[in-house]
């Protein structure tokens, strides 16, 4: 289990106050809260691949504030979300019950996403307007293009929340969904995870310029850029974003610059690719953890007392997830078929 290292007064918690936002003390108690929830979340599913009960994992860890900023900004079971693999604290915010989650992650029968078919992280929850997403990278984007599209000729109020990383957004399906979107002045806001690396791939071998988002004005929305780190200044941007939207002025392009603390996926050893001193930075002075528990200290919210009753909280919703996933049914071996096309 990662333990969070001491960190000194050089470690910035946030340049904005929650209230000027309209969250109360018991929000900001609650995001910290999804955010440990995602990490711990996470370590777990990490520890059953290593065990051999999961094949695959793909780590949110490091873009906590990220997910947890744009989710909180959402209105659940009326808006519409296409998450990428990295959104466990996008799907926790929105409300999906961690033990669902590990469904997913041990393929079980019951799994919400595809009964155990899909790879883990490819998120899917009916009940939540939860679009589940294909492997190839930023095939979603074009999708939220199409869901934005129904629901303004459908005249609803919903928005839609599509996110990918930068290395994504090398793909032709960036191009063609914002496009689409910035010609219709769709309800859709593209949140761009900019982790810097697509798998080794660093950010200027994908494109020649710093900021994703300087890219929105090539197709006539809105762009801006946000420490993904904090979460208040990504709920901030969200929230202005998802209000854009309903107020029918159209698409966002969101770029949160954040960093994923691990290596890519469990397939993956970074040590190959990114100096040791970069991780270090992220996983200590600019960890987004560190940055909200930093806030919550200064601005009198909570003491580590209560941080203490945090985590045995969510280590309890965790260690109740995993055993009870790992008592629940395995697909069928009959059933392997089901769903997959086969043209004679
Ligand atoms: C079209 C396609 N090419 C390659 C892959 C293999 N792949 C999976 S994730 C990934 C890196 C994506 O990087 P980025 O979009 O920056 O997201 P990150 O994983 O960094 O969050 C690649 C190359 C894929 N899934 N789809
Ligand atoms: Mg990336």
């Amino acid at each position: 289990m990662t333990e969070f290292i001491a960190v000194g007064v050089e470690t910035p918690s946030s340049v904005l106050n929650h209230v000027d936002l309209g969250l109360t003390d018991d929000d900001v108690l609650r995001m910290y809260e999804l955010m440990l929830l995602a990490r711990r979340l996470d370590e777990r599913m990490e520890i059953l691949q290593r065990q051999g009960k999961a094949h695959f994992h793909i780590s949110c860890r490091g873009h906590e504030a990220t997910q947890v900023g744009c989710a909180y900004a959402l209105e659940a079971g009326k808006d519409w979300l296409h998450p990428y693999y990295r959104d466990l604290g996008v799907l926790l915010t929105i409300g999906v019950p961690a033990r669902d989650l590990m469904l997913s992650c041990l393929a079980k029968k019951n799994d919400p996403a595809s009964g155990g078919r899909q790879m883990p992280a490819h998120w899917g929850y009916k009940p939540l307007n939860v679009v589940t997403q294909s492997s190839p990278v930023a095939t979603q984007i074009p999708q939220a293009a199409g869901i934005a599209y129904a629901i303004k000729r459908r005249r609803e109020d919903a928005v839609v929340y599509v996110s990918f990383g930068e290395g994504g957004s090398s793909k032709g399906d960036f191009h063609e969904g914002l496009n689409f979107a910035g010609i219709h002045r769709l309800p859709v806001i593209f949140v761009c995870e900019n982790n810097r690396y697509a798998i080794s791939v660093a950010q200027n071998k994908q494109m020649a310029i710093e900021n994703v988002a300087d890219r929105a004005a090539g197709y006539g929305m809105a762009g801006v850029v946000v420490d993904g780190q904090d979460v208040l200044a990504v709920y901030k941007a969200m929230k202005e974003a998802v209000e854009r939207a309903r107020r029918g002025e159209g698409p966002t392009l969101l770029e949160a610059k954040t960093y994923r603390i691990v290596p890519h996926s469990s397939d993956d050893d970074d040590r190959l690719y990114r100096p040791r001193e970069e991780v270090e930075y992220y996983r200590t002075v600019n960890d987004p953890l560190n940055r909200l528990r930093n806030y919550l200290f200064e601005k009198g919210i909570a003491n580590q007392e209560m941080l203490d009753e945090i985590e045995a909280r969510v280590m309890g919703v965790v260690n109740d997830a995993t055993d009870w996933a790992e008592q629940q049914p395995d697909p069928d071996p009959a059933d392997a078929m089901k769903h997959v096309y086969w043209d004679r």
